[in-house]
Parts: C-alpha cells; sequence; structure tokens
C-alpha cells in the first residue's frame, strides 16, 4: 500500500474511534486529547460550591492563576461552622476527634497533602506550604500539626458544640449498623479551575467520613483518588464514599480516560461503574467524580441521585445536578 493509502485509512480509522467514543477529530491528536482554552471557569462539588466559586471566581476574573483560586476558594466552606463535612466545625471520628483531609495540585503536576490534621482550621492552606516549601507531597497527623505550628497556624479547637450535639444524636442510627446513604456526611469539597492562561489546578478538602475510626485517611488528600491535575488534558476530583475511590484510582483513570479521549461526564461514568461492578451491583453508598477538561468541558456523574455541583464561568456561578446510576 502506497503512503497516501497508509494515511487515508488510518484517519478513516481514526475518525470512526474517535466518533464512538464521542470526540471531534480536531480535539484528539495521535497522542491524546489536545483541545484548550482559556476562558476562566472554576467547578466544585455541593451546594457550598457556590459561595467558594465565588471566592475563586475574584482572583480568576482578574486574571489570577487556577492555583491560587483554588486555595481561596476552598478556604470558604473550610472556616464555615455551618458546612458539617469541611475543616472549622466538621464532624468527629468515633473518638469525637476533628481530622482533616486536604490536597493541592498545580499545572506542573506539583502537589501538596496533609491527611489526618488536627486544630487547624485551613488544612488547604497547609498542604499549599507541603507543595510550595517542602520536597515532599504528603503529611500526616502529628508531624503535619507540628508543620503547620512551625510556619505559624494557630492551634483551635475545631469542634463545635452545634456539631457535637448533632454527632451525639447520630450515634444511635451508627450503632443500628444500617446502611444509611451518605450517614457518614461525604459533602467534601473538590475544585477544580481553569485560568486565562488555560492553566488546570484542583483542591479537595474534607472532615473525612463522620464517625471514621481514628487515623482513617479517605481518598480526598491522596493525589490520583481524590484529585488529580493534568495540564495537558484534565483536572478531576471525587466524593463520596473515600475506600472506593481509593480503590479504583479514581480521579486518575477518570483523567486518563479523558486522555484517550471519552468526554469528561462519560469517563466519569465510566468509573462509577467499576466501583458498582466491584460491589457486586450493590449501591447502597455514594460515590460521584466531577471533571472539568483542559477545553474547558465539564463532567459529572454519581453512583446515587442528589450529588450536585457548583459552576462559575461568564455566564455567572449555578448549582448543577450531576447524572446518576440511581
Ligand atoms: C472521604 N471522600 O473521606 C471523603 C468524604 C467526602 O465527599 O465527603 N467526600 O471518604
Amino acid at each position: 500500500m502506497d503512503t497516501r493509502r497508509r494515511f487515508l485509512k488510518k484517519s478513516a480509522l481514526f475518525s470512526s474511534i474517535a466518533g464512538v467514543m464521542g470526540v471531534s477529530s480536531k480535539a484528539f491528536s495521535a497522542r491524546g486529547f489536545s483541545g484548550k482554552s482559556n476562558q476562566p471557569i472554576v467547578i466544585s462539588t455541593w451546594g457550598h460550591g457556590i459561595p467558594s466559586n465565588e471566592a475563586a471566581w475574584k482572583a480568576l476574573s482578574k486574571g489570577g492563576k487556577a492555583i491560587d483560586a483554588v486555595e481561596a476558594g476552598v478556604k470558604i466552606p473550610e472556616a464555615d461552622p455551618k458546612v458539617k463535612s469541611v475543616g472549622y466545625g466538621g464532624y468527629p471520628d468515633r473518638d469525637g476527634r476533628v481530622t482533616l483531609d486536604a490536597c493541592i495540585m498545580d499545572e506542573n503536576q506539583q502537589c501538596g497533602s496533609v491527611a489526618c490534621l488536627e486544630h487547624i482550621k485551613h488544612p488547604i492552606a497547609v498542604a499549599r506550604l507541603v507543595m510550595d516549601q517542602t520536597p515532599h507531597v504528603m503529611l500526616t497527623g502529628m508531624g503535619a500539626l507540628e508543620f503547620a505550628l512551625e510556619k505559624g497556624f494557630k492551634k483551635e479547637n475545631l469542634l463545635t458544640p452545634d456539631t457535637l450535639n448533632e454527632w451525639q444524636k447520630m450515634q444511635e442510627e451508627f450503632n443500628k449498623k444500617k446502611a444509611i446513604i451518605n450517614i457518614e456526611n461525604h459533602d467534601t469539597i473538590g475544585m477544580l479551575a481553569l485560568d486565562s492562561s488555560g492553566n488546570l489546578s484542583g483542591a479537595c478538602t474534607t472532615s473525612g467520613a463522620a464517625n471514621k475510626l481514628h487515623g482513617r485517611v479517605g481518598d480526598s488528600p491522596i493525589i490520583g483518588a481524590g484529585l488529580f491535575v493534568d495540564n495537558e488534558v484534565g483536572a478531576v476530583c471525587a466524593t463520596g464514599l473515600g475506600e472506593e475511590v481509593i480503590k479504583q484510582a479514581g480521579s486518575a483513570m477518570v483523567v486518563e480516560l479523558m486522555r484517550n479521549g471519552m468526554e469528561p461526564g462519560k469517563a466519569c461514568e465510566e468509573i462509577v461503574r467499576r466501583i458498582l461492578k466491584t460491589n457486586n451491583g450493590k449501591s447502597d453508598f455514594q460515590v460521584g467524580f466531577l471533571a472539568l477538561r483542559k477545553d474547558g468541558k465539564v463532567g459529572a456523574y454519581s453512583l446515587v441521585s442528589g450529588f450536585n455541583y457548583a459552576v462559575f464561568d461568564k455566564k455567572g456561578n449555578r448549582l448543577v445536578d450531576s447524572p446518576f446510576y440511581q
């Protein structure tokens, strides 16, 4: 076969594969997805994403960097005692201790993370310093706390009387050991942003599952599980039962599927389906993924209904219901 015919045959094959995967051949080179955008956008999980996006948009709309926007954004629920699944006022573990997990990742694949951190209101800011000022990616427990105190963070009591009261009432439900979806209050904030230079970053912060064993770490501070950013392809974050997300390397896998041409929403759905499969079709828990592709396209998918996310772009800030399995 002459070179031209071989080339035409290859292009036809590529077009049909790309068609099946739902991507335009323009955005898909031989090396994978290659679209881009420099229209700023920020997206984040759950209703508390709305005020968080506002804070992030302040930075983004002035030409600020995505990494600074996501840090500023997720600090809003971290400081809000009414948000009982993130930061100050978050539900404690089984021993009544508030332990926080957070991570952050930028366009150069630099990242920082803290896990099982107590007494610090803004774990995301500590994670940022782990990224910016240490040769490490992750600090845990006492080590993370000592690092934060060394850097001048204030030691605080994060357990509010209101949360303690609710947590005490919840003990009865926990003791029944019945599967109640989201009883552990899986409402982490994961935030993804694209800035006007076309760069992506993400942040994720949580008090984790309410009533967890002391020392339990979920997906949220684990790069590749609760968050992953690849500046060539897209950024993804996860919410829900962290153990299931970790088992699939969830966020990294969604990025990889997008790299291979899958649409963001379909890529999220595929990983939810894998989780469902490993649970033999049982869906008495929640997991959800949120994805932002390099060209600004957004997608999400959750196992159970009820997951929503906030989107802020030039059209404004709004809450969107995620598609779900059931
Ligand atoms: C965890 N994924 O610790 C976290 C909890 C969460 O929304 O709320 N996610 O398992």
